[in-house]
């Protein structure tokens, strides 16, 4: 089994709703198993201002899928959650965006697949909720916990768990 970084995000609908009903799609069989989760954060929006906040979360999973076939499995997702790439715009609102942040420690850069994820080390709305539940991860040579520090992290908000939601779940 791979260990394998996804980061939740959406600005659109239920969006708290939305992460939860993606974490159990994406583990409804054992190819996928939930490790960790991190908690939610309210963050403003990064690449185009204009827009509602964002809500974020990182989870970690272990799987047996490989790269490509979990970008798969989180497209899949992310449609099955109502996102529609072609009424959007890049950096825009968005119900749900799945990204997979890193796959162990492979690096690639394919046609549609990156790793790790190329813009993860600029985004504090990444780097938060990663740094909660993987802080002494090292991705592409660099602590997770070292790039927090680069960020401005104090704009993003950590929220309570939601009543009817998760509590943030963390392997140590
Ligand atoms: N792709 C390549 N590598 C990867 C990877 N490691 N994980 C390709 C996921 N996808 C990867 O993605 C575009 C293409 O990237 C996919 O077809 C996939 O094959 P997309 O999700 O359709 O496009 P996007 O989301 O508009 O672009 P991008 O660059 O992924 O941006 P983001 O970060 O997802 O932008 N502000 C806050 N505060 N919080 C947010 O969550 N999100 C965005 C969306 C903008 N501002 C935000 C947030
Ligand atoms: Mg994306």
């Amino acid at each position: 089994m791979a260990e394998a970084f996804i980061a939740l995000g959406g600005n659109v609908g239920d969006v708290r709703a939305s992460f939860e009903r993606a974490i159990a799609l994406l583990c409804e069989d054992g190819a996928v198993q939930l490790v960790a989760r991190s908690s939610d954060y309210r963050t403003p929006p990064w690449g185009v201002a204009d827009q509602p906040a964002f809500i974020n979360a990182v989870i970690a999973v272990s799987t047996s899928l490989s790269p490509r076939a979990l970008l798969a499995r989180l497209q899949a997702c992310e449609r099955a959650l109502g996102r529609n790439r072609g009424h959007e715009r890049r950096w825009g609102p968005r119900p749900i965006d799945l990204d997979l942040l890193a796959y162990d420690d492979v690096a690639l850069h394919d046609f549609g697949l990156t790793l790790p994820h190329p813009r993860l080390f600029e985004r504090a709305f990444v780097l938060v909720p990663l740094a909660e539940i993987a802080p002494d991860r090292v991705i592409a040579g660099i602590r997770v916990r070292d790039a927090v520090a680069r960020v401005d992290a104090g704009a993003a908000e950590k929220l309570a768990a939601s009543p009817d939601g998760h509590s943030p779940r963390t392997t140590a």
